[in-house]
């Protein structure tokens, strides 16, 4: 992306993951907005995005970090304020991976993954999309989750419409290893 599509897609990443209120809106059921309100709030508040540019945004390679319906438009995943996205359970793959830093190792070997400011633990599918995760930090470090085993004991999983592996909590036995 454009340093300017990038600055753009953070930027609405922002409004409809974190702070819908910064623009005065807010997010309906499900953390949806009609694209027109929210577009129109944006250029109210100095952050004109047009309808090209937002199209480059949805279709940009890479995380798709918003999804449509119809005239409406939400953040995939990633949120802070409590949304729910109506996803269903789903069984997840043997593995999944988490990708984090160093410093965090030992709160996350004591308490497990814990979704912090989010409203869930992001795990991702493969290793190169985990190490991406853990390299916005630092030196990336990728954890295995035994997402399988943790499924078969009851514990739920969510897929989001990106491909993004979404857990309420991951306690320290499903985490197998490190990859560096
Ligand atoms: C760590 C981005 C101490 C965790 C990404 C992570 C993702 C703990 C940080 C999405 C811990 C939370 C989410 C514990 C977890 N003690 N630290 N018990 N449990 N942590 O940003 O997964 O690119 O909220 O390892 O791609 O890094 O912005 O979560 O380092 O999908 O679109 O606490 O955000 O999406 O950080 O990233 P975050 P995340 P975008």
């Amino acid at each position: 992306m454009t340093s300017d599509l990038t600055s753009s897609s953070k930027f609405l990443s922002y409004v409809l993951r974190h702070n819908p209120a910064a623009i005065g809106v807010s997010l309906g059921d499900g953390g949806w907005i009609d694209i027109d309100a929210l577009l129109s709030a944006a250029a109210a508040h100095g952050r004109p995005i047009g309808r090209d540019r937002l199209g480059q945004i949805l279709s940009a390679p890479g995380k798709r970090r918003f999804e449509t319906r119809g005239e409406q438009i939400r953040a995939a995943q990633g949120h802070s304020i409590p949304v729910d996205l109506g996803l269903s359970p789903s069984p997840p793959p043997e593995v999944l991976y988490h990708g984090t830093v160093a410093r965090f190792l030992d709160r996350i070997r004591a308490e497990g993954l814990s979704a912090r400011g989010r409203t869930h633990v992001h795990l991702s599918a493969d290793v190169p999309a985990a190490r991406a995760v853990g390299s916005r930090r630092g030196r990336p470090v990728v954890l295995v989750v035994r997402a399988g085993a943790m499924h078969e004991r009851g514990y739920a999983f969510y897929r989001a419409a990106n491909g993004v592996w979404l857990a309420a909590h991951v306690p320290a036995e499903w985490i197998a290893e490190g990859i560096g």
